[in-house]
């Protein structure tokens, strides 16, 4: 299926500039954050919602590559993070986890706004990944436009993190560019590969 979906992975450093957090709320915890010397990569689910991935095939995915990557992690772990605690797509992921007995402190689900993992939940992040469209562009909605809109600043000097990982899934919505028309066979392969590159991308920039 390569090259029947644009599929990108792009590297940047968030800028610098200095702007105060205004909103220290705290924000919600799965599981134990306070290891804030290990390298941590946070990650929405791709495709999962405006794209309409189904949410069983792709927590199959996400599950199958974590369980893959988890071992080449040396000091650096892997969280999957939503919005709400009644994400479908973390409870499923959780489950399927514990499962196969993936180790807890190195993949974990977190809830939370990914532009506010540390002001909000504590949860420090050297990188995150973001749910982008083809042309990489801002705005739009969901993951993709919170994460440019904070990218200004609040990403590196609140946060922390220092780069964000563009991901392009592949689109099973017909009102969308690119649609795959319900066709899984492609879309799972390409969902493999979209997490293939964002582990692999964010093993070789921490290394
Ligand atoms: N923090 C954490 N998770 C979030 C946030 C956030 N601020 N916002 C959304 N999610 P989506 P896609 C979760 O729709 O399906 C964009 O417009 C959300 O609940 O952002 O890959 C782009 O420009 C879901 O679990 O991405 C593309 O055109 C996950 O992030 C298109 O949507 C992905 O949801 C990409 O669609």
């Amino acid at each position: 299926c390569k090259g029947t979906t644009k599929q990108s992975l792009l590297l940047g450093a968030a800028s610098k500039e200095v702007k105060e957090s205004e909103d220290m709320a705290k924000g919600s915890v799965d599981a134990d954050v306070s290891a804030g010397d290990i390298t941590t990569l946070a990650f929405p689910s791709i495709s999962t919602a405006d794209f309409q991935f189904n949410n069983e095939k792709a927590s199959d995915i996400i599950v199958e590559k974590v369980e893959e990557f988890v071992n080449k992690l040396e000091n650096a772990r892997l969280v999957l993070v939503d919005l709400s605690h009644g994400s479908k797509i973390l409870s499923l992921v959780r489950a399927k986890a514990a499962k196969r007995n993936i180790d807890s402190k190195k993949f974990f689900t977190f809830v939370g706004d990914i532009t506010r993992l540390y002001s909000q939940g504590g949860l420090h992040c050297n990188a995150i990944a973001n749910a982008s469209n083809w042309r990489l562009k801002p705005g739009g909605g969901g993951v993709n436009a919170a994460i440019f809109a904070a990218a200004d600043s609040p990403l590196y000097t609140r946060e922390g993190v220092s780069h964000v990982i563009h991901v392009l899934g592949p689109n099973m919505n017909p009102q969308r560019p690119n649609s795959l028309n319900n066709d899984y066979t492609k879309g799972c392969s390409i969902l493999r590969e979209a997490y293939t590159s964002l582990f692999t991308g964010f093993l070789s920039i921490m290394r």
